[in-house]
This record gives structure tokens, sequence and C-alpha cells, in this order.
């Protein structure tokens, strides 16, 4: 549907019948309305459903597509590797700039066709089930904020090439108050010609959770899927999703998410075998964890079938109407990013519903490096957002997010309303989700010491990122802060030493001690805290030890020098 701007493709004829449905901001109250300006003034134009087949089917979207070419960059998911250094100078400010700007490769991604081909990763089974022959239809909501072009449009045409017509009631797409020219009027002129696609725009920055909000209200599918702006779906993506809700309106749903590379647009698949579930660590961030023991073999081993998952990873999601707003849709009181995914992650499981991972649905999304974009006020909103998940559902284990962010808990707004609503919806509490849904957690409470772990000889203590990219996943000396954060170790009862999904891990002859995720075998994870405050790592039979200098920390034979002895504890030495 690549039509040139200005151009008219397709006259509708008989515009009554479809104009209350297509308009974005129906159903709402007179001063919503006024918040809204809606880009969906040319209803008239738009190309209608079998025209948008037709056109679509002309774009490369399908591998056994015979107009396919194979040539044209990324196709079937390839990646696109540019020299910078043969670019011109013109061309390499270009390339540096859509860096700049995004976090990911823009250069790369206008190279590439909006309706590019992706290979079919699906389990063979997948094409074998047969899905609920009345499925519910859905609408897609998009939010974004300062996206690229190349990569919001393509992100939107996957959807229409890969989506059957009669399951896809619309795309609304959100902007959150963007700046960026092209996506003033020449976005709207754009969709405006698109049938299906309609924009609401938001008069103020408002934060990726009230424009999802705001999305769903000016939507009307059975089904809300929400996708972030920079997507590709893949063949078959949607039946798979809405037979799951269309069997039970109480199940959410999440695809299975494979990774785009920012760098150079390749798509790298998640095989059904290895897709993970999402899980949580203590300070409230999303990770992921391998498919436990019990739910492999509650699903017979068989790779294909949804499995259960604790928690979502956020951005990628199918819910019924009707679940999400007896959930009370999101905390509206959440702002611009994280901790929407964790509330709707407890609030699904405690109030009733399921929340399940589907391997026959597969997204591709990008993933970058920094958030390219800010807000105002510069206030640590990922831990606002994360305080009030922790005062409204956590119960009593709100503690361990306490320590775990060092009793800095600060200021959080007015929760009233959710713990109303949690109590009108008599959800289950938190102990119950964690013996239930998320056994494998991690409690603080079941360890041996917990705190710092501060050296003997100086006020220095072991410090490191567990989340940190490979170069600087291990271990390092650090003044201590006495602020829990990458200086907080628990001692597990199997003698880990860790923080949330990741433990201290030496390889016998290597210089630095690594973090891995624990596996519970002992061997290179085993650390012993003996009486006379050593550490001690019996596979390798070697002691923690701080460098003379106090700029290392190594391991080396025990001797029971100052240097070797650490004192484990929360807060200062007395
Ligand atoms: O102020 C904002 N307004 C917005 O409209 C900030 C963001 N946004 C938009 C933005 O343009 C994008 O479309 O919101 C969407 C999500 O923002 P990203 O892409 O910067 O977030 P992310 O992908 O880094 O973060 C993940 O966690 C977030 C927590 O709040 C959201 O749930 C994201 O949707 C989520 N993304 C995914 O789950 C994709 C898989 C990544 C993983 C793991
Ligand atoms: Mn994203």
């Amino acid at each position: 549907i690549e039509a040139k701007k200005g151009e008219t493709v397709h006259s509708f004829k008989s515009k009554s019948d479809y104009k209350d449905r297509w308009s974005p901001v129906r159903n709402r109250e007179k001063e919503d309305v006024a918040q809204i300006i809606s880009d969906n003034s040319k209803e008239d134009t738009k190309i209608k459903d079998e025209e948008m087949v037709k056109t679509a089917r002309m774009a490369p979207v399908h591998p056994d597509n015979p107009q396919i070419n194979p040539g044209a960059p990324g196709e079937m998911g390839k990646p696109v590797i540019i020299d910078r250094t043969k670019l011109s100078p013109q061309e390499r400010d270009k390339f540096e700039a859509g860096f700049r700007k995004h976090a990911f490769n823009q250069y790369v991604s206008d190279m590439i066709s909006l309706h590019r081909s992706l290979p079919d990763v699906r389990d063979p089974e997948c094409k074998q089930i047969e899905y609920m022959k009345d499925l519910p239809d859905a609408s897609v909501i998009i939010i974004f904020h300062n996206e690229a072009w190349s990569v919001l449009l393509r992100t939107v045409h996957s959807v229409l090439d890969r989506s059957p017509p009669h399951l896809l009631k619309e795309i609304v797409l959100v902007d959150d108050f963007s700046d960026l020219d092209h996506l003033k009027q020449p976005l709207g002129e754009y969709f405006a010609r698109v049938w299906k696609v309609s924009i609401v725009r938001l008069k103020e920055r408002s934060g990726l959770i009230r424009a999802r909000i705001t999305g769903f209200d000016a939507s009307s599918g059975e089904v809300a899927i929400f996708l972030d702006s920079h997507c590709e779906v893949t063949e078959g993506w949607l039946e798979p999703l809405l037979d799951r809700i269309g069997r039970n309106y109480t199940n959410v749903v999440v695809p299975v998410i494979d990774i785009i590379n920012g760098e150079n647009f390749q798509i790298h698949y998640n095989a059904a075998k290895y897709s993970q579930a999402g899980g949580f660590g203590w300070n409230l961030i999303f990770n992921w964890h391998n498919v436990p023991e019990h739910e492999r073999r509650r699903r017979n081993y068989l790779d294909y079938i949804p499995f259960r998952t604790p928690t979502m990873a956020g951005g990628l999601f199918a819910i019924s109407r009707k679940f999400f707003l007896y959930l009370g849709k999101y905390d509206p009181g959440l702002d611009i990013w994280g901790g929407e995914n964790l509330e709707l992650s407890f609030k699904t499981w405690m109030c009733g519903g399921t929340l399940e991972t589907i391997p026959c649905s597969h997204v591709g999304h990008i993933f970058r490096k920094r958030i390219p974009y800010g807000w105002a006020g510069g206030v640590n909103v990922v831990q606002r957002n994360t305080n009030r998940l922790a005062e409204v559902w956590l119960d009593e284990f709100k503690e361990f997010y306490y320590e775990r962010i060092g009793h800095t808990l600060g200021e959080y707004g007015d929760i009233s309303d959710r713990i109303a609503l949690r109590k009108s919806l008599n959800c289950k509490n938190f102990r119950w989700y964690i013996n239930n849904i998320y056994p494998e957690l991690f409690l603080p409470s079941e360890s041996k010491a917990s705190g710092d772990i501060q050296n003997k000889a100086r006020p220095i203590c072991a410090d490191g990122n567990v989340d940190a990219d490979e170069s600087n996943k291990h271990l390092r000396p650090y003044a201590c802060h006495y602020l829990g954060g990458n200086q907080y170790w628990l001692l597990s009862t199997e003698n880990e030493i860790r923080r949330d999904t990741e433990c201290w891990d030496y390889v016998k002859g290597s210089i630095e001690i690594k973090f891995h995720n624990c596996h519970g075998q002992h061997g290179n994870q085993e650390w012993i805290y003996r009486k006379d405050e050593t550490i001690y790592h019996p596979q390798s039979q070697r002691c923690l030890e701080l460098g003379w200098d106090g700029r290392n920390i190594t391991m080396d034979e025990c001797t029971g020098q100052e240097r070797q002895k650490w004192l484990w504890q929360r807060g200062p030495a007395k």
C-alpha cells in the first residue's frame, strides 16, 4: 500500500455504514474527545479490505511470493551490513544522526522494504493446529513517541500484510506528543489513505501507559493487541493469540518475542524449544528464565503448546476487551516507562486470569542499548512506578523490595483507588502468587547472609551489576555505599552468592569472578562463608581476596590474612 503522497488510491462509496465504526473517537466522552485531534478526516479515500489484500500481495510479503526480490536489502530477515568508512561524508552524517536519534540503525532501516519478507520459523506442528472457527476480532494498538518513519511504517504494514482481514478490525496508532516533523502531517496524510488505520494524537506527553489506555479507549475490537512501534509480526502470528482468548476471555497471551538486531536489522528467531518465561527480581524489574521443569512436564514436553509465564515483558500482548476493563486497565498513575508490565502480570494471575506465551506466534522487536527519548523533570520514573506496584500488590513481600532498593522509597502519589480495585475484585494475595505461579523465585528470607560484603582491611565492597552486558558482568571492588543496589548480595541455603537470578561463578584459573544464571548444581557456583570470615570456593580451593591496592578482587590461596576477610551484613561495620 505504498501509495504516493497526494494520490487518491481508492474511493469508498457508501460512507454511512462504516463511518462510526472507524472513527477513533466514537464512544468517548465529550471532554475526552477534546483532548484528541484525529487525523482520520479522510475516511472516504481509504483503501478497503479487498483492495488492501490485493495491494499487499503485490509487495514482497511472503517467502512463497514469486514477486519477492531476493536481492533487496534485509529480505528474509537477513542482516544489512554497511561499511561506514565507504560512505560519503554526507551519508556518514545521516548514518550517525540516525543512531543518535533512535539508538538503532535508522539508515539501514530506510534501505529495507516496508513489506520485507521474513522466514517462517514456526514449529511445523503449528500449521497442523486447528483454531476456532469463530475467532474474536482484534484492534491492534501501537503507541509511539518520536519513532523513525520506516520503522513505524514497517510495523504497521507487517500487521496489515500478515493478518487475515476479517480478524483485524483496525489499527489504532497513538502519538504520544512526538515532536519529529515526519510524524505530524506526513504521517497523517499517509495513513489517511490506508483502510483500517487511524491516528490518535495526545495533546501532552503522557508516557506509554496512559498512551496505551487512550488507544484502548479509542478502539473497539473484541481483543486488544498492543505492540511497540518497532516490531515486525510474522506469518500466522494472529490466529494462535486470538484462539486462546476465544476459548477463555481471561487468558492474557504474549507471542514469542524475536530479536531484531538494532545495528543491522537481522532477525534472530527464538526456537520454541528455547523460549523463555518472564520473571522479575526484587527490584521489580522484569527478567527472563528458562521454562521450569514442572511446566514442561505439564505440556508433555511439547514445545509448541502455550506455556504459563509468571510475568510478561510488557510491549507485545493480547487481552480481551472485557478482561482488560475488568482489571481496571492499567494503573494510570504510572508514568512514562516501566512497572506496567508487572502490574498487569500480577493482576492477571491474582485476579482470576492466566498469562501465557504462545510459541506458535512470533513477533520481532528491535532491542536497543539505551532509551533514546527523555522526559521532563529527570525523576526516577521507573522506581516511582515500581513503588506503586509494591505498595498495591506485594503485601508483606514489599520488605524484600525495600531492602533491594536500599530503602530509598520516596514519594509515589495516591494509590487508594488501586487498593480499592484490588479489594473489589477480591484478588488473591502475593503469597498465593509466589507459591503457585512463581515458586522458582528466590526469597531473600531463605538466605543465610544478606547485605554488603565489606572487606575487613578497608571499607571496600564487592560490587557488580548482574544485568550488565557480558564484558562487564563480573565482580569488582568499589567504595562501600551501604545503599544496597549493586552491593547487595545473598547467600542461599545452597551456598550460592546471588542477586535475583544471577550467581557468582568462578572458573578455576580465570582472573575474574563472573555472574551467570544460577544453576543450583554447586560446582563453580558454590561459596562457603566460613567462621573465620573468609569466603571459600571449594571447586578451586581458593579464597576471595581484595588486591593489595584495593583495585581488584581475585581468588587466591587461602592464607586468612585481613584482605581475605569479609563482613557480610547490612550497613557499615559497627
Ligand atoms: O513516553 C513514552 N511514550 C511512548 O509512547 C515512552 C515510550 N513510548 C512508546 C515507544 O515509542 C514504544 O513504542 O512505548 C513503547 C515502548 O517503549 P520502548 O520501546 O522504549 O520500551 P522497551 O522496549 O525498551 O521496554 C519494554 O518495557 C517497557 C516497560 O514499561 C514497556 O512495557 C515496553 O513495551 C517493553 N517492550 C517489550 O516488551 C518488547 C520486548 C522487550 C523485552 C524484554
Ligand atoms: Mn520497545
